[in-house]
């Protein structure tokens, strides 16, 4: 496929919500409400269907080479019950990572999707949403009367997910009703109009994942446009959302200032002034393990994603293997030059953190 051709593909994908190429469905899953109405949406659809005793065991997804089954099991969709209720910390972004979806549909080749869902990076739903709630419940009150954060898009794009699942939105609205809960995510998708009148409360921020151009078009194909996830953005605010931006992974290459100087400049006019109030800001340079790398280097070869672990510093992991991040200088002139840019234009925001 041409370049152009490639281009306009992923556009028309983009504008659209995802659809599946295949769900599988755990049994019990259709023992649960959120379980029949994703069956009756995938038959309604047309779209090809199987039963699995778990997910563990679909050994047999199509594809000739292991790059093609890759493929398509990222628009393989699998809907099952979250059976681990214990949930995962997720700093510095939050106290907890809250389970409602694992793996994404988008391609970023940076992903860190890539290594940690392995050898099954398709796109697991779960719908036992009340026994998920009821283990948030005990983590809010083991911390009462401290606030409680629950990050929901450590494990996918939860949002683009939300057409099929109307998961974000309970939890949204459950999150509303806690004294001592709040809930995050963060987007590379723009497909939340369902999300506008959940009663929220004011205690779930949004942010969306920006970046500069570059980085968009090398980096994050079948994502949301740059110009969606922006209007999302002011849609998400007007709806009395708190929002954010997460600049990440931020990337050193050719004309990143020019690059990071123009994302933050277009943030600032695209964005309605009334938006701007209480925005926040996260910072995360790019990383990678060494796991990683290869991984990257056989899904996406033709990648133009520096990886040379020569030119990057070693950061021990807390478990097991650790990351190459950038050099501190590097590190250092990369968060000075973004925050700056961001104070000029949003004198008010937050940065909450560089990582
Ligand atoms: O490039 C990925 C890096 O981004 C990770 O080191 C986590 C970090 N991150 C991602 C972050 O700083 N802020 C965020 O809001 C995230 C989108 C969510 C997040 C994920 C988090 O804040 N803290 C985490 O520990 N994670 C988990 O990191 C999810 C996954 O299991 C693991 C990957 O290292
Ligand atoms: Fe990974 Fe986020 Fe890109 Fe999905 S949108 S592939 S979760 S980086």
């Amino acid at each position: 496929m041409s370049t152009l051709a490639a281009d306009r593909k992923n556009t028309e994908r983009s504008a659209l919500s995802f659809v599946p190429e295949l769900v599988y469905f755990e049994p019990a899953a259709l023992d649960y409400p959120k379980g029949q109405r994703i069956f009756e949406w995938a038959k309604q659809q047309g779209i090809p269907y199987r039963m699995t005793t778990s997910h563990n065991r679909i050994t047999n997804l199509p594809g000739e080479t292991e790059l093609e089954q890759y493929k398509i099991a990222k628009r393989t969709l699998v809907v099952g019950i979250r059976k681990t209720l214990k949930f995962d910390t997720s700093k510095p972004s939050a106290e907890y990572s809250i389970p409602i979806a694992t793996g994404c549909m988008a391609h970023c080749h940076y992903c860190y999707l890539q290594t940690t869902l392995g050898a099954k990076p398709y796109i697991r739903v779960y719908v036992n949403m009340d026994d998920i709630l009821g283990a948030a419940i005990g983590y809010i009150d083991e911390r009462k009367p401290e606030i409680t954060r629950f990050e929901a898009a450590c494990t996918s794009d939860p949002v683009g997910l939300e057409p099929i699942t109307g998961s974000l939105r309970e939890l949204i609205e459950f999150m509303g009703r806690q004294e001592h809960g709040r809930l995050r995510f963060v987007t590379k998708f723009h497909h939340l109009d369902s999300l506008l009148d959940a009663k929220h409360n004011g205690h779930t921020r949004i942010r969306f994942s920006v970046n500069n151009k570059y980085v968009i078009k090398a980096f994050e194909p079948a994502t949301s446009r740059f110009e969606q996830r922006i209007e999302a953005a002011a849609k998400a605010a007007r709806a009395g959302y708190p929002i954010g931006f997460i600049i990440a992974p931020i990337i050193w290459h050719d004309g990143w200032e020019e690059g990071y100087s123009e994302l933050v400049s277009s943030l600032a006019s695209a964005l309605p002034k009334d938006a701007a109030k209480e925005l926040t800001f996260e910072l995360i340079q790019h990383r990678f393990t060494k796991t990683a790398k290869s991984v990257i280097e056989k899904r996406y070869p033709r990648t133009k994603l520096e990886m040379d672990i020569e030119k990057r510093k070693y950061k021990w992991g807390r478990w097991g293997q650790g990351k190459y991040v950038y050099p501190d200088e590097q590190a250092n002139a990369l968060r000075m030059f973004i925050s700056e840019r961001i104070f000029d234009h949003f004198p008010e925001a937050k940065i909450e953190y560089f990582t």
